[in-house]
């Protein structure tokens, strides 16, 4: 059955992740709780909802998107878990509310940001609804496997800390970004596409172009809200990124250039998916939303 409404996505994608996670009262008991407490805390789930507009623009059944969109969502909450550690940001707050190593320990959050990343890799493997395609299973653990390793996220994650207090060129701080953060978001329209073998390549080509410039305009966004927001609208620490003296794209360009920046990568992020007609208005939104959020 293929997607009815994009309105019950939403709802879909928390009760997968409900679904995925251990029960809170299961052993370890104060591991579980903070896997959930990492996840199902809020958040955008910009992720998973790239996954599903992705496929409702393929015509890919939900139930095929369910897996990979549980598994991104999963290893976005372990990137932040990590990332808000004290050897790395050092952050105490995270979608208005304490970090994990905060609300638990240290320790705690390592092991849960740990056993997240491994629960995303079971769950795409787990997924009985491609069971008679196993190409598809394995194309999918390929993409995500490469989007968060080290020459994806995490790569991107040892280029921005090697990048504090340094004075980094535009194409240094794109290629930082593109894995960092740009390497996950792309998966996500990977993924989708990965279930349908038979999509030509150049509409597959189209689609990486969209999520690449997309990705790009995220973290520009991103880049941009440190400063003109605050606090308790991120629901993480507002100027962290000055605090941490890291190249960002203000930085570089100035406030009313990586705005303009921000806007022209969503214009060429749209002229991807010219191909696509009007199928690919779940995913025009979810690119308008990037552009204009304020969290
Ligand atoms: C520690 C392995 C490791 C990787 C960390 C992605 C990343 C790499 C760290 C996240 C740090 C960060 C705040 C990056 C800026 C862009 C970003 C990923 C913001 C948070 O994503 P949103 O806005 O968050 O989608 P929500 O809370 O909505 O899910």
């Amino acid at each position: 059955m293929a997607h009815d409404a994009s309105s019950d996505i939403p709802a879909r994608i928390e009760a997968a992740l409900e679904r995925a996670l251990p029960a809170a009262a299961t052993e370890p008991a104060r591991l579980h709780e903070a896997m959930r407490y990492a996840v199902l805390g809020g958040g955008k789930r910009i992720r998973p909802r790239l996954v599903h507009a992705t496929g409702q623009t393929l015509g890919v059944a939900a139930e095929q998107l369910d897996a990979p969109a549980t598994a991104v969502e999963l290893i976005h909450a372990y990137s932040l878990v990590h990332d808000d550690l004290p050897a790395m940001d050092d952050d105490a707050l995270r979608r208005g509310a304490p970090t994990v190593h905060i609300a638990y320990d240290e320790a705690t959050a390592i092991l849960a940001g740990d056993a997240l990343q491994s629960l995303a890799f079971e769950i795409l493997a787990a997924d009985t609804s491609v069971a008679e395609r196993p190409a598809i299973g394995a194309a999918r653990t390929h993409t995500l496997a490469l989007a968060c390793g080290s020459r994806g996220m995490v790569g991107g994650q040892v280029l921005d800390m090697a990048s504090e207090g340094q004075t980094i060129d535009q194409a240094t701080l794109e290629r930082l970004h593109r894995h960092k953060t740009g390497a996950l978001l792309r998966a996500c329209v990977r993924l989708a596409a990965d279930t349908q073998p038979s999509l030509a390549s150049d509409r597959r080509e189209a689609l990486d172009h969209f999520a690449e410039h997309i990705g790009l305009a995220f973290q520009v966004r991103d880049d941009v809200l440190d400063i003109e927001s605050d606090t308790q609208t991120l629901g993480k620490t507002q100027g962290a990124d000055i605090a941490h003296a890291k190249a960002t794209y203000p930085a570089l360009l100035g406030l009313d250039a990586a705005r303009d920046y921000a806007n022209r990568l969503y214009e060429q992020a749209l002229a991807a998916l010219a191909p696509f007609g009007d199928d690919a208005d779940p995913l025009r939104a979810i690119a308008a939303e990037i552009v204009k959020r304020d969290h």
